[in-house]
């Protein structure tokens, strides 16, 4: 038994084996092999899930929850399948509660309208964080504008660690929602989310976390979070672009009034009254990403192979390992430095401008994004441009950060 278990761990931790399941990564790009530190942005996807959607093209595709033909049966409960397992990995109580989205902005957009539209009044506050990305900003300034409410910012130190005392401070009974990101995509911050839900639930109001960044890189378990709303995308984790989650706690989802309407997301439609379908469907209108839905359940079996924990271990192992190394270049300063952080290292290059960083690491095929990273409120409170980042995943490896290394070297050579 020890023995077996002793195997298990090793293989799902062989980090060669699980890097040469990425077939891009075998790729030259420049003449170079590609070092692919932009998962912030996107992740790769894994042969397997690739070809579980091509399969699904070539095999099983129908559309769904509407066909009694075998094939829109078939096509019904692989997509189904994504939300069972969803369930499952993310520890929602009930499977009605995974709202199949486009992605993280289009989950908390869904939020902001539908259960602003109800709640919000003139004068209401909605408290976010200053460290949120653009996508759990607008949203909120949207509804914002159109219910008379008003946007309230948690503000954050030099470190990129947000300043609970003022969060408590400005949590008051004119809140009616807090909107915090668990991991900053530009910072690597990770925020105490657990201790902002318990203090915004002693005011009675709900939180929606971001989870963009945390889902990839962590275990989260909504119910131990007590979230009662909580997004994320599928292309940042290893699965297709197009497909995404909102968690929402069954009761304020079952009150809450759907965010788009058309086929699918109804009960009886006249042209008197429509009433509307149960959750999850109420808020699921028209034909979905079914394929992006289906390969997003093979990227979750993939996921739960490797095991969550091991894929943070590894992670903070890069990022030590790679804070280390940048830090031993003279002249570059990393952004965020938080005590927690995420695999996410934003830095500048004195007197060099963020994207010529960027684009003489491309000529040594060194993927990093460079600019605001959509969080253009950071670079204001820091007073800077931008920075360029390099954001890592588990299938990176210490070669892909030496390589980083050697490429800011010469990046600070050519100028
Ligand atoms: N929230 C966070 C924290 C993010 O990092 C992102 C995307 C989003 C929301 C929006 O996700 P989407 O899938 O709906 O687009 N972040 C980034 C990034 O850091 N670089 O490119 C996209």
């Amino acid at each position: 038994m020890q023995e077996t278990l002793k195997t298990v761990t090793k293989t799902n931790t062989d980090w060669e084996a699980i890097r040469s399941q990425f077939p891009i990564l075998k790729h030259e790009v420049n003449g170079h092999k590609l070092v692919y530190l932009d998962n912030g942005a996107s992740s790769q996807m894994p042969q397997r899930v690739i070809d579980r959607i091509n399969d699904y093209h070539s095999n099983e595709h129908a559309n769904v929850h509407r066909g009694i033909h075998t094939l829109s049966q078939k096509a019904t409960d692989a997509f189904e399948l994504a939300r069972k397992r969803m369930r499952k990995f993310i520890n929602a109580q009930y499977e009605e509660e995974i709202i199949y989205t486009t992605g993280t902005t289009d989950s908390i957009n869904l939020v902001a309208q539908s259960y602003g539209r109800k709640h919000f009044n003139e004068g209401d506050e909605i408290l976010i964080s200053a460290m949120e990305h653009h996508a759990n900003i607008v949203p909120w300034q949207m509804i914002a504008e159109q219910t008379g409410a008003v946007l309230k910012v948690i503000p954050m130190d030099n470190n990129g660690e947000l300043l609970l005392n003022e969060f408590h401070r400005l949590l008051s009974s004119k809140t009616k929602m807090v909107a915090v990101v668990h991991v900053s995509n530009t910072l690597g911050t990770i925020n105490p989310v657990q201790e902002i839900i318990e203090s915004a639930h002693a005011y009675d109001v709900p939180v929606l976390i971001d989870g963009a960044q945390a889902v990839p890189h962590m275990k989260v378990d909504v119910q131990a979070l007590d979230a009662d709303f909580y997004a994320f995308s599928a292309h940042k984790m290893c699965g297709p672009t197009g497909f995404g989650i909102l968690y929402g706690k069954r009761k304020l989802l079952n009150e809450m009034p759907p965010y788009r309407g058309g086929g699918d997301m109804i009960d009886k439609v006249t042209f008197e009254k429509t009433t509307w379908n149960d959750i999850p469907h109420k808020f699921e209108a028209g034909t979905p990403p079914i394929s992006a839905g289906v390969g997003f359940a093979e990227t979750i079996a993939f996921l739960n192979e490797i095991g969550m924990d091991n894929i943070a271990a590894r992670e903070q192992e890069l990022l030590k390992y790679a804070t280390e190394k940048l830090s031993m270049i003279d002249g570059l300063q990393i952004v965020g430095t938080a005590k927690s952080k995420a695999s996410v290292i934003s830095f500048l290059l004195k007197d060099i401008h963020p994207t010529d960083v960027g684009t003489i690491l491309d000529q040594k095929s060194i993927a990093v994004r460079t600019g605001h990273h959509c969080t253009q409120p950071i670079m204001d409170s820091f007073g800077i441009p931008g920075t360029a980042r390099a954001s890592i995943s588990f299938y990176n490896s210490k070669d892909d950060i030496d390589r980083l290394v050697d490429g800011i070297k010469y990046v600070q050579e050519f100028f």
